[in-house]
């Protein structure tokens, strides 16, 4: 497992980066990436480890139901009032990159509801390898694969294994049993994004969501500087 750091800042700090009162907003990073690759569990992990010296509060999309914020909240990641969903009723994508208007409501509210706030995570649903976040959304964006959709997937590209400001390659606790190369994953993703970070996680083992977490601080430290 390792994390490349050498990509410091949020790549687009928005011209919006302070509240109507001039008081600076929350870092918003987006997560993305295909259905059921531990999106979910990485925002989980991430409240878990960062809850206790950051305020924080999420954002999901789902598609027909609230299945990931009601995930969140039966496991207590965060109090009730720090979690919102969103129904998208459509492709994830179009709530998180063409019509913004939902989210955007979304982090605003929690925002005037439970700031000050440092980070607010945004999760997408799942989608495909083409789903990115708009920059008037996020800051910084994460994309989130695993082992077991196959290790040709850094190889296939797409603009959220290329362009994401992390890479997160989840679930390598199955790579043995799916038959996945993890080095090979590593030199493909690293021909497809240069020197853009790449972060290998599982989240069922003790170091977990560790690298993502070390990255999130990264961008924090900037995001405040
Ligand atoms: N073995 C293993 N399972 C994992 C890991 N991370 C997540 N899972 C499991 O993978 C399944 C899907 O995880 P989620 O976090 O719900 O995935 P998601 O990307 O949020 O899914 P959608 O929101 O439906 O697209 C769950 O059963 C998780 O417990 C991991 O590192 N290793
Ligand atoms: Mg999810």
């Amino acid at each position: 497992m390792h994390l490349d750091h050498t990509h410091d800042g949020p790549a687009a700090v928005s011209a919006d980066a302070t509240r109507p009162d001039g008081t600076r907003r929350a870092l918003r990073i987006g997560l993305g990436g295909p259905v059921g690759t531990g999106k979910t569990a990485t925002v989980a992990a991430l409240c878990r480890e960062l809850r206790d010296r950051l305020s924080i509060a999420v954002v999901t999309n789902d598609i027909y139901t609230r299945e990931d914020a009601d995930f969140l909240l039966n496991n207590a990641v965060l109090p009730p009032e720090r979690i919102q969903a969103v129904e998208t009723g459509a492709c994830p994508h179009t709530a998180i990159r063409d019509d913004i208007s939902a989210n955007l409501e979304a982090v605003e509210d929690l925002e005037d509801a439970v700031g000050p706030l440092d980070l607010i995570l945004v999760e997408s649903g799942g989608d495909n390898l083409t789903a990115t976040f708009s920059k008037g959304l996020v800051d910084a964006q994460i994309f989130v694969i695993d082992v077991a959709g196959g290790d040709d997937i850094p190889r296939k590209g797409g603009p959220g294994v290329t362009t994401a400001d992390l890479l997160v390659i989840n679930k390598t606790d199955l790579a043995p049993y799916v038959g996945s190369d993890l080095e090979q994953m590593a030199l493909d993703a690293k021909k497809q994004r240069g020197d853009l970070p790449v972060a290998f996680t599982s989240l069922t083992s003790a170091e977990g969501v560790g690298p993502v977490a070390d990255w999130v601080r990264a961008q924090l430290a900037a995001w405040t500087a």
